[in-house]
């Protein structure tokens, strides 16, 4: 590994910080490095807080070494005057002469502008170090930006044999409990979590996190003809919920209903969620949304549990057009993690 690229992981590494507490914002790093040595670090700490370069550039001790300084930045400088000033402007008033960035924003205020700016000012520029490992961290936000809708997460746990459920639709217990709870800690780490009519029904899930300490994600429930029980678990306005119908929009306290066009496609809810900056969603089933989403390639990544019994018979688990990522084990039950071909 060069220099160059150990300096663009410091950044990197120091961006994960930032987890869990810039969302909807990307997390970014940056390193001031002079003569080889690292004289700067700052990272986006929180959202609505000062970006990684100004934390950066103020960690400095000897800002007289900014001129002859290179900044290593994980994401773009941004060019908007947003909830701090733009980050290139400070760059470029700070006289640094040179600056590496690993990945172009995609966010439609900053793309391109902040490196213009950058150049505009004479400042040497180089773009593209480690660009994947970035886009990688901050995969939510480049698929909320580019795609325009959140990044879909699809989950189930299967038998052995190749089931979800029974013909009953009755799927408890597939996984054991470890990785129930791990379920818990990834409901965690989205911004919301959806469920189809008929799971909502048979299940009655919670859809919130018990097991595991972090915040509730929004909870998404189609429900065509709002004909599901009021009394189910879902309906508590315990946490925010968006039911999706046909029939009306209302809106309550923690609970709200959405109505669709009559002839909608799943696309309709993705649309709304991404205007509510929802940029991350887990579906827990059943079979038929995660069908429908498969054959829409509507999903990045599937997180698929593989239990030790056998049912026989009952609902068969989702075929994926995709590749395994990885495999692990959790107390004997196996996680496969898989990517979409498309
Ligand atoms: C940077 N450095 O550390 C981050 C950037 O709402 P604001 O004003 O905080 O701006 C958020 C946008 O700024 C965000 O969507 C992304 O485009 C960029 N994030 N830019 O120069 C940083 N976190
Ligand atoms: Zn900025």
């Amino acid at each position: 590994m060069d220099k160059q690229e150990k300096f663009m992981l410091r950044a990197i590494e120091l961006a994960e910080k930032g987890r869990g507490s810039v969302s909807p914002n990307p997390m970014v790093g940056c390193v001031i490095v002079h003569e080889e040595q690292i004289i700067g670090e700052g990272y986006h700490e929180v959202y609505g807080g000062p970006h990684a370069e100004p934390n950066a550039i103020n960690s400095v001790i000897h800002p007289a070494l900014l001129r002859q300084a290179t900044a290593f930045v994980s994401l773009e400088p941004c060019a908007h005057w947003g909830k701090t000033p733009p980050c290139a402007n400070l760059l470029v008033e700070k006289g640094l002469k040179k600056v590496v960035i690993g990945a172009v924003d995609s966010n439609p205020l900053v793309g391109g502008k902040g490196i213009q700016i950058l150049k505009h000012a004479g400042i040497e520029v180089e773009t593209g170090l480690l660009e994947k490992k970035v886009r990688d961290q901050n995969i939510r936000f480049f698929t909320y930006m580019e795609k325009k809708r959140p990044y879909i997460i699809l989950k189930w746990a299967q038998t052995k044999d190749g089931f979800i459920a029974r013909e009953n639709y009755d799927s408890k217990w597939i996984s054991n409990p470890y990785s129930r709870q791990l379920v818990h800690k990834w409901r965690s780490e989205e911004d919301a979590i959806m469920v189809g009519t008929l799971t909502a029904q048979y299940d009655n899930p919670k859809l919130n996190v018990r097991e595991w300490y972090g915040k509730n994600p929004v909870r998404v429930v189609i429900d065509r003809n709002l004909k599901l029980n009021p009394g189910l678990f879902l309906f508590d306005k315990s946490q925010t919920t968006l039911c999706y119908n046909q029939i009306h929009s209302l809106v309550e306290q923690n609970l709200e209903k959405v109505k669709l066009s009559e002839d909608f496609e799943l696309e309709e809810i993705f649309e709304d969620l991404y205007h509510r900056q929802i940029q991350s969603i887990i579906v827990e089933g059943g079979a038929q949304i995660l069908n429908k989403l498969i054959e829409m390639e509507l999903w990045d990544e599937a997180r698929v549990f593989t239990g030790n019994q056998n049912f026989i018979k009952g609902i068969p688990a989702p075929i994926l057009k995709g590749s395994l990522i990885s495999e692990s084990n959790v107390m004997g039950d196996k996680i496969s993690i898989w990517k979409p071909y498309h």
